[in-house]
Order: C-alpha cells, then sequence, then structure tokens
C-alpha cells in the first residue's frame, strides 16, 4: 500500500484531505508533542507536529512497519510509537500516550480562555486543584481575560460550527460595511480550510483604498458594543514598521492591528438544516445565545495576500511554507511579505 511517488517533506506540497485515516497515530504524536513543547523541548515538540502532518496527508491507513518505506519526516523516536501502536491491538500505546505525564489539573486549567502554561502552573503550585479553588482562593488575581475565561467557560469550550461561524461572519460583514462598502470580510483560520468546527472564528477585514483600514476597527467594536453583543474584546494596536525586515522568528505573532474578541451570538441568527437541530436536545441550555471566540485582523489591501496566507493556517502548513521559501527559495516568508534575500 505504501505510494510510489515521493511525498515531499514540506506541508505545503502535499496535498491533504480533511480525510486523516491515521488518526489513531496523529493524536498520539499530537499529544506527545504538546507535552514536549510544555517542557519547551523545541526539537521533539517540531518532530511529532512535522511527523503528524506527513501522516496525515497519507491516503492510507498505516498498518504495518512495511507502509513507513520511503516517507520523510519520521525519525527513530516517531517510528518506534508507531511500531509499538501497530503491535498492539489493545491500542493502550495510544491510550498511554494521551494520558501521558501531563497533570490532569495543568490540562483544565489551560483550557479556560487566557490562561497559559505558566499560570496553570502557578496555581497548581499553590495547591489548587479544581475552578472552584481558584475563584475563592484569596491570593488569586485573575486578569480581565480570565475573567472572561471562567464567565463563558462552558460556551467557549463546546465547539464552534460551521453555521456559529458564518452567522457571524454576517454580523461583522453587515458592521464593517456600514462604515466601508467596499470592504472585504474573510472568513480564515480553520473554517476557511473547510473544517466543520472550530474553536474560533477568525477574520480578515481590509479596503481596497489605501489608509480607508485606519480606524475602522474601533468603529466596529463600538458599534457591537452598543448591540450589546460584544463580551470581551482585547485590542492589539499595529506594531508594523515599515523600515525593518521581516522577523525570522518561527510562529512569531505579526504586526497586524487585531483584535482578540467574545462575541454574544442570538441562537436564532444561526441557520441549520432540519437535521442538525434534531440533535440539538443533548444541548440542555436555555439561553438563548452562546459566547463565540472571534480575532479580527485589519490589514492593509498591499499585504491582505500574504495576511490571507499566513491566516489561513494549519500553523504546520505556516510553519512549512516558511521553511520552504528558506531553504529551497533563499527567501523569507511572513504575514506581511515574501522577501527575496538576493535583492
Ligand atoms: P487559530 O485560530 O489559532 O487556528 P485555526 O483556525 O487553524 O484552528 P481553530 O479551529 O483551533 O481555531 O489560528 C489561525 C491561523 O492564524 C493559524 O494558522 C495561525 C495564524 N496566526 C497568525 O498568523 N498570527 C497570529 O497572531 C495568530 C494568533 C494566528
Ligand atoms: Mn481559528
Ligand atoms: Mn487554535
Ligand atoms: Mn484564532
Amino acid at each position: 500500500s505504501s505510494s510510489v511517488v515521493a511525498i515531499s517533506p514540506y506541508a505545503c506540497q502535499r496535498r491533504t484531505s480533511l480525510n486523516n485515516y491515521n488518526k489513531l497515530f496523529t493524536d498520539a504524536f499530537e499529544v506527545l508533542a504538546e507535552n514536549y513543547e510544555m517542557n519547551e523541548n523545541k526539537g521533539p515538540y517540531l518532530g511529532f507536529m512535522r511527523a503528524a502532518s506527513m501522516i496525515k496527508s497519507l491516503p492510507y491507513a498505516i498498518s504495518s512497519m512495511k507502509d513507513l518505506e520511503g516517507l520523510p519526516c519520521l525519525g527513530d523516536q516517531t517510528k518506534a510509537v508507531i511500531e509499538q501502536c501497530c503491535q498492539d491491538t489493545e491500542k493502550s500505546t495510544i491510550k498511554s500516550c494521551i494520558n501521558f505525564a501531563r497533570s490532569q489539573s495543568i490540562i483544565l486549567f489551560t483550557s479556560v480562555f487566557g490562561v497559559g502554561q505558566k499560570t496553570a502552573e502557578k496555581w497548581f503550585r499553590k495547591g489548587l486543584r479544581t475552578f472552584e479553588e481558584v475563584q475563592v482562593h484569596k491570593e488569586t488575581k485573575l486578569t480581565k481575560m480570565q475573567i472572561a475565561g471562567f464567565l463563558y467557560y462552558e460556551d467557549l469550550s463546546s465547539f464552534v460550527t460551521k453555521p456559529e461561524a458564518d452567522a457571524i461572519g454576517q454580523i461583522i460583514e453587515d458592521t464593517v460595511r456600514l462604515f466601508m462598502p467596499d470592504a472585504l470580510v474573510t472568513l480564515t483560520g480553520g473554517f476557511r480550510r473547510e473544517k466543520k468546527i472550530g474553536h474560533d472564528v477568525d477574520f480578515l477585514i481590509t479596503t481596497p483604498v489605501p489608509g480607508n483600514e485606519n480606524g475602522l476597527l474601533e468603529k466596529v467594536i463600538d458599534v457591537l458594543h452598543q448591540q450589546g453583543i460584544l463580551l470581551y474584546c482585547d485590542v492589539v494596536e499595529s506594531t508594523f514598521d515599515k523600515s525593518r525586515l521581516p522577523s525570522r522568528k518561527v510562529d512569531a505573532l505579526d504586526h497586524f492591528q487585531k483584535c482578540f474578541a467574545i462575541l454574544k451570538l442570538l441562537k436564532q441568527k444561526v441557520i441549520t438544516s432540519n437535521c442538525e437541530e434534531a440533535e440539538e436536545p443533548s444541548n440542555t441550555s436555555t439561553k438563548e445565545w452562546k459566547a463565540i471566540r472571534v480575532d479580527l485582523v485589519i490589514t492593509p489591501f498591499d499585504q491582505y495576500a500574504f495576511a490571507l496566507l499566513g491566516w489561513t493556517g494549519s500553523r504546520q502548513f505556516e510553519r512549512d511554507l516558511r521553511r520552504f521559501a528558506t531553504h529551497e527559495r533563499k527567501m523569507m516568508l511572513d504575514n506581511h511579505a515574501l522577501f527575496d534575500k538576493n535583492k
């Protein structure tokens, strides 16, 4: 079953559908990767992420070590995990990978919007194990972001569906058009990759007339606030400096003005087909709205193409695009431009 055509070591040169025939392996890899990342062990982290990404592009399910012949991106560590998984009919290797090392409390704490690794570990060291313990503990000082994270925890930890993403898109587009009728509002992130669910909804906003995007985000935020649907908003101002060359830092944040927000989406605004609505009873909530994480990014028109490429993801695809540009083309790619280092 192994393929005759050579598979590229770069994600950006592989055709990858949403059909993952090797989810058991890639889940194990991603959990292991996350664990290495947590311990700031970049090498094995990238190794497992790269292997997971490559395996996702395979048009067949791996069933033995023979299936790995000629495949790129696999090192001794990743091969050892696959070998164990293949020999193991109970799938206990995979289950043990998934329960590997990471404290349940750290997993719980970092699942809150605004709580990162450092904060989770600090709470754990103080002996805190549950949300209740964190919230009643006298010394805990929560940031605005974490307060919102706890307040809307249930909604934010459930997945965003495509109909919900489309409903949010309509709201953003309508609001932007109040000020800028020719503005472009584009759905990016996982939904642009045709994923059916996401953890947030990402948008790029631009206008064809240079400079017209200035001040737009503030106006949009103001309207959302006046409508009573802005539950949380953290604006990050643009830090783009034209005199600076693109940063070499892998996974560096870009310089666009953006906001990380939580919007209140009325359930009546979500257009679902009848069969999807029939599944609804599992949701016992009687509230008429759902809190949704939304990222809005403002880009000048001349950088829109690069921003769109950068914000479409996946993270591994972006990482490999930049790696490909650097090593195979001697160019530098980021969310703002593509630079030819020879010119
Ligand atoms: P995410 O929204 O984090 O990821 P996603 O949409 O692929 O998946 P999910 O369903 O979990 O939301 O990020 C979207 C893309 O944007 C991702 O490829 C990384 C990129 N990105 C930047 O380029 N700059 C940034 O500052 C951030 C936060 C993300
Ligand atoms: Mn997203
Ligand atoms: Mn994400
Ligand atoms: Mn996002």
